[in-house]
């Protein structure tokens, strides 16, 4: 199987740079028979510094886009994702995944902002290259406003897709992400059904309007997890004050849920 690359998007603060570096630093942990290999330098500095974020409760500087650094200043991520006899064969994904600054999506929905660097972004983003993107939102309840700046980011993206005659072969993966927060974690089962079309409506609604069904799915996916099958207290730690900063709370339970689901159907489309 040939290399696949992957976007995540997100706004600010959904949980993307978190979710990757648990794939770099202990992507074993979810399924016994996935291994998943770190492929380039920074990657490899992703998981080294996923160490501090997941297990020592360093706390993620935002991420900031510098005009004079350019598009090369975003990392840029590898992974081999084997798994073990699938259907009785082993089988090897490539994933090269761009981590964007949660800024191009707040700048999606409102392009008169936009600067040079911006639009060389989402160019990248929208390039024929892509077969996928993988849009990770937190927001749901918190704020009234948040399904409809998220539909707004999302519909401009799917525009600037469509212009570019992308539509009918791009794959969209929509997660929620810290699933494993308790109003949420129930509706992981059915995360179209209860979650998305819940919280989500009008973003869910767009996207189902603007994307050929086979090519949309939605899922719950958490980096943190949950303590155990048999004890669903969310594994993280609030930070005081900051409502949506949080570390792990007690990493020997740590348990990601449902990192490579979307990936797989991404890559593979099954
Ligand atoms: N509760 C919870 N918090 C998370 C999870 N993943 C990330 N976070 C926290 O959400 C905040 C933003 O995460 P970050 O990965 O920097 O988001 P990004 O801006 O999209 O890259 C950080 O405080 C993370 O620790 C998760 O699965 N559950
Ligand atoms: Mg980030």
């Amino acid at each position: 199987m040939g290399n696949k690359n992957i976007r995540v998007i997100g706004p600010r603060g959904s949980g993307k740079t978190s979710y990757l570096a648990a794939l770099a630093h202990w992507p074993d942990k979810e399924k016994k028979n996935v291994t998943l290999r770190a492929l380039n330098d920074e990657t490899r500095q992703l998981a080294s510094r996923a160490k501090g974020i997941i297990e020592g409760g360093a706390t993620l500087e935002p991420d900031i886009v510098n005009e004079e650094d350019g598009i090369d200043a975003i990392p840029f991520y590898s992974f081999g994702i084997k798994t073990d006899k699938l259907f009785g064969k082993d089988e090897l994904i490539t994933l090269s995944v761009r981590d964007y600054p949660g800024e191009i999506f707040e700048i999606l929905a409102d392009m008169a902002k936009a600067t040079s660097i911006h639009k060389e972004f989402i160019e990248e983003c929208l390039e024929d290259s892509v077969d996928g993107c993988l849009v990770l939102l937190s927001d749901w309840e918190k704020d009234k406003d948040s399904d409809r700046r998220t539909c707004a980011a999302l519909t401009e993206f799917l525009q600037q897709m469509g212009k570019q005659n992308r539509l009918k072969n791009l794959r969209v993966a929509v997660a929620l992400s810290k699933c494993e927060r308790g109003e949420l974690w129930p509706g992981r089962l059915d995360p179209k059904l209860d979650l998305f079309q819940r919280h989500l409506h009008r973003t869910t609604k767009a996207l189902s309007r603007a994307l050929p069904a086979r090519n949309l799915r939605f899922y719950a996916v958490s980096t943190f997890g949950v303590y155990g099958r048999n004890d669903p207290r969310p594994n993280r730690e609030i930070e005081p004050g900051k409502e949506n900063t949080s570390t792990l709370r007690d990493r020997e339970y740590w348990q990601p849920y449902g990192l490579l689901e979307p990936l797989y159907w991404l890559s593979r489309g099954d």
